[in-house]
């Protein structure tokens, strides 16, 4: 958490300083129109002078705008996930399929079965497949119903399924039973 925010401070102070360097040197550009005067019409030297204020306001709003999309990427895009709910000995999670996979991480615990219920509605063939290939899984994906996949994952790690081309991803982390408990406590 420390780490990210000293990140995103550190990307917004360099994003203010381009654009505070970028704004100086549009700020220069009315001086080399002096220095070396054109030997056009008056009126073209006056629409030379009035585009850098422009150019400083667009690079200015450009600048901010960057930030913004910086730390909304950084604060607000990290995947969603969700911890697996074990009923009756089966760790069951629903993922949605709608321009990718939601939830895109699902924490299960080692040695217990895994049920993920996908509801495709996304109408594009892109994801009519859903592929685990760390356990030889490749199901077809019927929209607007729940297809049930499941499997065990014996060791803990990360699992990843993805669609039939391989564009979208998720993950499956898979805890030690014991790591698992000391998160619950
Ligand atoms: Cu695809």
């Amino acid at each position: 958490m420390v780490n990210k925010t000293a990140l995103v401070s550190t990307i917004a102070s360099l994003g203010l300083v381009l654009g505070i360097a970028s704004s100086k040197v549009v700020a220069q550009m009315p001086h080399q129109d002096r220095i070396q005067p054109s030997q056009n019409q008056p009126t073209e030297q006056l629409q030379r002078i009035e585009q850098p204020i422009v150019n400083k306001i667009a690079v200015t709003l450009g600048g901010l705008g960057l930030i913004g999309l910086e730390l909304w990427w950084f604060l607000l895009s990290k995947p969603k996930s969700t911890k697996a709910i074990a009923r009756l000995g089966i760790q069951e999670v629903t993922v949605t399929v709608d321009g990718g996979y939601e939830p895109s991480l699902i924490l299960v615990q080692a040695g217990q079965k895994v049920r993920l219920n996908f509801v495709r509605k996304d109408t594009s063939s892109c994801l009519e497949e859903v592929r685990f290939p760390d356990f030889g899984i490749a199901q077809a994906l019927p929209l607007n119903r729940v297809t049930a996949i499941e499997f065990t994952p014996e060791k803990p790690g990360r699992y990843e399924f993805t669609c039939g081309m391989n564009m979208f991803r998720g993950v499956v982390e898979v805890q030690s039973a014991d790591t698992a408990a000391i998160l619950v406590d």
